[in-house]
């Protein structure tokens, strides 16, 4: 990976707002699935609602960035098994797991799955065509693969996330300047792209919320990485976190919309999930797993 950006938190962090890669991602549906090194390798482990911690993958290879289906029975994730960056799909029980993405030839870069709200497709961030990244849109057993994004050389489009009735996708591109992500909006078939941010330094990693009303999102306007939500159109952008030492990462919200999962990074500690209420209060640690509120 080529992305090498300045920031006070260091090029590692700068890279997890770009490419979500880092060692602990969080979903909403049915309890938690993140990634942990916890075991020297990254591994996914997924954690249900009053069941212990169960852990899907093993071996050397670094799985990462799981994303449970709509109907959380299944997760797709991102492992470099076979050489490359792929994406790949698993049962939550463990169970069926399947490759989806067959471009290691190119050694490419496949991330940020992203499942369709009826779970028929996924679309996700490649570099299988030779540029930094585009936007592909696929079904979900891997088939039918078509290309959404088309940009110049050194641009980055990634991060797709949908809308709720799956006619959208906003995603994040340094299209309009290198060095400083914005977020944008298009259709499906990749037509209409309007930009919803106009911001000093980069916003990423966008996720729109269940009624389709508001995006939350990762920025460093602040000059420091924290949380923020808009409305959908890129209005009225508020600020949930004020951690000076700590970056935000990754915002998903809860199926019934009143709270969003995040997961934070913090020098010298270990990375943590957490949730946090719309309006920036009730900010609580994820420890166990007794979050029946995030069921679907
Ligand atoms: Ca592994
Ligand atoms: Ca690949
Ligand atoms: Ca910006
Ligand atoms: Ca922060």
């Amino acid at each position: 990976m080529t992305v090498r950006r300045r920031g006070a938190a260091g090029a590692a962090v700068t890279a997890a707002l770009v490419w979500p890669q880092t060692h602990l991602m969080a979903d909403a549906a049915r309890g938690f699935v993140f990634a942990s090194k916890r075991g020297g390798h990254t591994e996914i482990f997924v954690q249900v609602s009053g069941s212990s911690t169960r852990q899907l993958t093993r071996n050397r290879a670094s799985d990462y960035g799981p994303v449970s289906s709509p109907d959380g029975r299944r997760l797709a994730f991102v492992s470099d098994r076979d050489g490359d960056d792929d994406l790949y799909v698993v049962n939550l029980n463990g169970s069926g797991l399947r490759k989806l993405t067959h471009d290691s030839r190119q050694r490419s870069y496949d991330n940020a799955p992203a499942w369709s709200p009826d779970g028929t497709r996924i679309a996700f961030a490649s570099t299988r065509n030779g540029s930094e990244a585009e936007i592909y849109l696929m079904r979900a057993d891997g088939s039918g693969l078509r290309r959404l994004t088309r940009t110049a050389r050194y641009v980055l489009d990634t991060t797709p996330s949908w809308s709720p009735d799956g006619k959208q996708i906003v995603f994040a591109s340094n299209r309009a300047g290198f060095g400083d992500q914005e977020l944008y909006v298009m259709r499906v078939d990749g037509r209409r792209v309007s930009r919803l941010t106009r911001s000093p330094d980069d916003d990423g990693q966008p996720g729109w919320s269940p009624d389709g009303r508001r995006i939350a999102f990762v920025s460093r306007r602040d000059r420091n990485v924290e949380l923020y939500v808009m409305n959908a159109d890129g209005s009225r952008p508020v600020r949930l976190t004020s951690t000076l030492r700590a970056d935000e990462f990754l915002p998903r919200w809860s199926p019934t919309g009143d709270r969003i999962v995040f997961w934070s990074a913090k020098p010298g500690r270990a990375d943590r999930i957490w949730t946090i209420g719309v309006d920036g209060t009730g900010r609580r640690l994820v420890t166990t797993g007794s979050h029946a509120d995030w069921l679907r």
